[in-house]
């Protein structure tokens, strides 16, 4: 009688603790780097709704929007490591003032799936730079097929910039300065007023992503080819992962791995941007050869340059990590 009784009880009890907890999902506040809706937003959002979607009752992401409309884009990754915000949808160059070493992503010559697998020491590496200076890990990153471009309003036919000012995150800085340019940086959002006034000449953005700013407007000529590697990449606060249980790690975790896995399907949609960019009146300024191939290894060097200058002794085992022998 008493072993039945207690044994309803404790059903109950857990009935009422499973109630409890589905009333009381972990809550999460997310922000992404760029406006919500454009591009580099929208698989970060997918990913929100499919973890509140799978996570109910058990963690909810409360995405509160993009920067500049939540906070400044140099701002999130401070906001991160201090717990202000728990997840980011983030890319190195609007948190070099807190972690420098990110800097080196757009230079690794490896894919991120390599990166998950027979190269993994490449990513244990970062992850404890993650911890140690962002309080942070690394839960995803996407968009790796996304190379970046110098768009200008002046042409030029040689791997050279002098005399011409650009604004620059901090991923063009050192090749802009080694090619002789001046590089401003500004957050993504005063760059359509620069370009309007003349105060700068030219700017830096990956291949795709500049109509969500109108700056096709403003944009006469895209040179090419490309530098570097682009990414987004999913941050968690350090401190929130390890408030969380193991099905709440899990479900970001493979919600993650997902986006991951999906991530490069879009190498028809960089013929349709150039395309698209053609169409409204922007000019591919095709380098001759010579020219190409110092504009790219330029870009690789002064990369390098400043990443070891930013952090001397992790710079040069990243550097030693993330180039292929
Ligand atoms: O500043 C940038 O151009 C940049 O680093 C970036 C990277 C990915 C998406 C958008 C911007």
């Amino acid at each position: 009688m008493t072993v039945r009784f207690s044994a309803a009880l404790s059903c109950a009890l857990l009935v009422f603790a499973g109630a409890e907890a589905a009333a009381q999902p972990m809550m999460l506040k997310g922000v992404s780097a760029v406006p919500e809706k454009t591009l580099y937003s929208l698989k970060f959002e997918r990913f929100v709704d499919e973890v509140n979607a799978k996570g109910k009752g058990l963690i909810e992401i409360r995405y509160l929007g993009g920067a500049p409309k939540v906070m400044g884009i140099f701002e999130i990754g401070r906001n991160l490591k201090e717990g202000v915000v728990d997840i980011a949808n983030l890319t190195n160059a609007f948190y070099t003032n807190v972690m420098p070493e990110a800097d080196a992503w757009k230079l690794l010559e490896y894919s991120f799936a390599e990166l998950r697998g027979s190269h993994k020491k490449a990513l244990d590496y970062m992850q404890a730079i993650y911890r140690e200076r962002m309080n942070s890990i690394l839960l995803g990153q996407q968009y790796e097929s996304h190379s970046f471009h110098i768009y200008l309003n002046k042409p030029i036919q040689r791997a050279d910039l002098t005399g011409l000012k650009i604004r620059v995150s901090p991923v063009y800085r050192a090749m802009v300065e080694a090619l002789g340019g001046t590089a401003v940086t500004t957050a993504p959002a005063d760059a359509y007023t620069m370009l309007e006034r003349g105060t700068v000449d030219g700017y830096g953005w990956p291949l795709q992503g500049i109509f969500d700013f109108s700056w096709q407007k403003v944009t006469k000529f895209r040179v090419e080819p490309p530098i570097y590697r682009g990414e987004m990449s999913i941050l968690v606060n350090l401190t929130t992962w390890n408030k969380m249980n193991d099905a709440q790690r899990k479900l970001l975790q493979d919600a993650a791995l997902a986006l991951e896995a999906n991530d490069l399907d879009d190498a028809k949609s960089h013929a349709d941007e150039r395309k698209r960019q053609a169409d409204a009146g922007i000019q591919a300024l095709q380098l001759p050869p010579d020219e190409a191939k110092k504009w790219i290894e330029v870009s690789r060097v002064a990369g390098w340059a400043g990443v070891l200058k930013a952090s001397p002794q992790h710079g040069a085992v990243l550097k030693d990590l993330f180039t292929k022998k």
